[in-house]
């Protein structure tokens, strides 16, 4: 007879393992701009079971959970040697994230992650929480991962145990094992959350991506998204700081918007995704879009299409923050083929195929936001007009 532990530990074993085996399926005739897939690549049900299990039965004669894993999402991604990496945000049980490197060979299935999660320096100012790590392989030879370090704001009231300061940490690493702290990056904002670096020199400098806000959560009069240059990596400063990207009343990212992962470098530009974030009567609503920026001037946008060009589906808008798809990680291959890592309602984490063909045809032959409901109609107009000539 088999003790409750050793029946449950054979069993969750049995169902982790058909977890990380089950193969993904393209679904079918999407929108001719990429393909969505039928499974999330990374849950919180992929957390290792010897993350969240005690394996010893003195101690855990129920097998219990002991340290549960509550959400995997909003992932960096990267590819070396061939193969996928997502580093993804691991939130706990205890709502403190971390990071995780989870590997596939397949891009769109077979993600595990490696035993251990990544073992992040602090600096003299600890962090309380870290997340969305954007991973940069930059022309100096490193692996840059830009993240978001929230401690508790000092300013605080007593009793306010809610209001926090959000910044850019910077870490870097050749192998994804070890990580070296640098400086968290200074810029004349208050907060910053969404930077990321340019993966290659501009003017001799390094250059960022910022998302300068008033307060934690608002971007008050942080306009959009910004750019800065800084001398160097290692105490990174950024003293002027302008916006490229900025926000619209009435559009997807009214409300906010913030770079996601470093743009894709192509014939035609520097190709851009983004999230932006409009107010609704049921909260905020995250989706993604994209946009095109001048190859030798990456802060000049040439192209940007209007409208969302990735919105909550299905299951991806119902979890821990609902209304949400986020998109911090893209691997596009020497090849053309491009892979699309968002992460659902802050829960679960996804997969987009497109090619960079077809992004730069989205870009470039998208119709611009006409900000106004009758311009909107001419637009359709036009477009339904060509048409009916060609039926
Ligand atoms: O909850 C949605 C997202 O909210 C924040 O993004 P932003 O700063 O643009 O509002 C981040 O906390 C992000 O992790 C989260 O997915």
């Amino acid at each position: 007879m088999s003790t409750i532990f050793e029946q449950r530990k054979q069993v969750l074993t049995e169902r982790y393992e058909a977890l990380i085996g089950r193969p993904n399926a393209k679904q079918p005739y999407g929108n001719g701009i990429y393909d969505r897939y039928k499974y999330p690549l990374l849950t919180a049900g992929h957390a290792p079971l010897i993350w969240r299990y005690d394996f010893n039965e003195e101690s855990n004669p129920y097998f219990a959970e002991r340290i549960g894993v509550n959400g995997v999402f909003n992932p960096g991604a990267i590819e070396l040697n061939g193969n996928f990496y997502l580093v993804a945000r691991v939130e706990g049980n205890d709502r403190k994230s971390f990071f995780a490197v989870a590997e596939s060979s397949s891009g769109v299935d077979g993600f595990r992650f490696w035993d251990h999660p990544v073992v992040l320096p602090e600096t003299a100012d600890p962090d309380i929480n870290v997340y969305d790590m954007r991973l940069v392989k930059h022309e100096d030879g490193w692996i840059y991962g830009l993240f978001c370090t929230e401690r508790k704001d000092p300013d605080a009231l007593p009793g306010d145990l809610s209001s926090a300061v959000a910044q850019c940490g910077i870490a870097r690493t050749k192998n994804l094992k070890s990580w070296e702290r640098l400086a968290d990056l200074k810029t004349g904002s208050a907060q910053q959350r969404n930077v990321v670096l340019h993966p290659e020199f501009v003017d001799g400098k390094y250059a960022f991506y910022t998302r300068p806000q008033d307060g934690f959560i608002d971007a008050g009069s942080g306009g959009g998204i910004g750019w800065g240059l800084a001398e160097q990596i290692e105490h990174a400063v950024i003293t002027s700081e302008t916006i490229i990207d900025q926000r619209y009343y009435h559009t997807i990212k009214e409300v906010k918007n913030g770079q996601g992962p470093a743009p894709i470098k192509t014939p035609l530009g520097w190709l851009h995704i983004a999230h932006g974030v409009r107010g609704t009567a049921a909260g905020l609503r995250y989706v993604l879009y994209a946009f095109l920026s001048d190859l030798a001037e990456p802060n000049r946008v040439t192209h940007a299409p209007g409208g969302h060009f990735i919105a909550p589906d299905g299951e991806e808008r119902f979890g821990d923050v609902s209304n949400v798809v986020f998109c911090n990680g893209v691997i596009a291959r020497d090849n053309g083929e491009v892979y699309i890592y968002y992460a659902s309602s802050d829960t679960r984490i996804h997969v987009a195929t497109t090619t960079v063909n077809q992004l730069l045809d989205y870009v470039v032959n998208t119709p611009k936001d006409p900000l106004r409901s009758y311009a909107c109609v001419q637009q359709r107009i036009a477009l339904i007009d060509r048409n009916l000539q060609l039926k």
